[in-house]
């Protein structure tokens, strides 16, 4: 099969060097983790997806030692049964459902879903005074290697987790953290600086997500810190038209999400993300994960057929047919290869 020579390994690397190196050169460093988590239950609808699960509004405060920050989520849950998979999902509106979360679909399922409106935690932009940011970057002011809006984001899904890992009625061993986009870079990055999640679902994640950046078609380095700079650290912008020769690429992300699972899904007509080189990733991620004593990626040995699904390890994968988008397609394969294991 065609493959990228030259990759650096992470093979040999522990998994908070690898870690390191990504904040560092990349995402910039995350807040520190908050020393209380304190929920509010503002509204509760029994009735929801015909009475079928609970929607709730939630408000979590959290206090760290950069003072204290409460955003909203939203939380939907099966009304009968117990011990239910869940996700964490970073989604771009706050609308239950949205086109984005077929929310009834993943209830009948028997899942429960934690929503978490990205701009509730921070706006997608370069303005670093703006709710957490503000907090933690008194007058907006960032070091070279503090994050970005990417690792604000991702602080969020960890911190949903804190909260979700407190519910009796979930299944602790298996909550996810999923994400489309910029929220899949997102996923990818909370799964890796997180053990606790049981795998990140990276949904057309592309550049500076789950695609290599060497030899990469569509989005460049380049390209991205030109438009959304604020995603990533400052020191990112030194790779700009270095993707054939940075000293690490986009498999140590998922490698760092070792042992859990990582999932990367691509859609066929996503040519700006380059499908080709998300799943080459996840081809150069399996070395790690096999050297943790995980199953790592099992695939034929060609490039995936529009339509296929390779979930026999722990990093799964699909590629469907269409655009950019986060589908019922993508939700159906999540839930499926979660559901095949326990
Ligand atoms: C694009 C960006 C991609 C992807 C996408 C999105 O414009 O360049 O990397 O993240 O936005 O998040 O919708």
């Amino acid at each position: 099969m065609e493959i990228i020579n030259n990759l650096p390994s992470p093979v040999g690397l522990r998994k908070d060097e690898i870690i390191s190196t990504l904040l560092r050169e990349e995402y910039g460093f995350l807040p520190s983790r908050p020393f209380s988590v304190t929920a509010k239950e503002e509204s509760s609808d029994g009735g929801f997806a015909a009475s079928k699960a609970t929607l709730k509004r939630i408000s979590l405060t959290c206090k760290g030692e950069w003072g204290e920050f409460t955003f909203p989520v939203s939380y939907a849950v099966p009304r009968v049964g117990s011990s239910f998979p869940c996700f964490i999902h970073l989604n771009f509106r706050d609308f239950i459902p949205d086109k984005y979360q077929p929310t009834e679909e993943i209830i009948d399922n028997g899942f429960a879903i934690f929503t978490i409106y990205y701009q509730d935690i921070s706006s997608d932009n370069g303005d670093f005074t703006d709710k957490f940011a503000g907090v933690v970057y008194p007058e907006g002011k960032r070091e070279s290697d503090d994050c970005g809006k990417i690792g604000l984001w991702a602080w969020a899904a960890l911190t949903v987790l804190d909260y979700a890992l407190t519910l009796p009625e979930l299944d602790h061993r298996r909550i996810s953290v999923v994400g489309h986009s910029r929220l899949g870079k997102t996923a990818l990055l909370a799964g890796a600086l997180d053990k606790r999640f049981y795998c990140a679902f990276s949904n057309d994640s592309g550049c500076s997500g789950a695609a290599l950046a060497k030899e990469k078609t569509g989005e460049r380095i380049k390209d991205i810190t030109k438009v959304f700079p604020y995603w990533f650290c400052e020191n990112y912008l030194k790779y700009v038209d270095k993707d054939e020769n940075l000293p690490f690429d986009q498999h140590w992300l998922l490698a760092a999400n070792a042992p859990h699972r990582v999932y990367v899904a691509s859609a066929e007509d996503d040519g700006w993300a380059c499908p080709k080189n998300e799943y080459l990733a996840c081809v150069a991620a399996d070395e790690y994960y096999k050297k943790q004593g995980s199953v790592g990626f099992i695939h034929p040995d060609r490039l995936p057929l529009t339509g296929e699904r390779f979930h026999d390890g722990d990093i799964g994968y699909h590629i469907r047919r269409g655009s950019h988008f986060l589908s019922r397609d993508d939700w159906h394969n999540y839930m499926r290869y979660i559901n095949q294991y326990d």
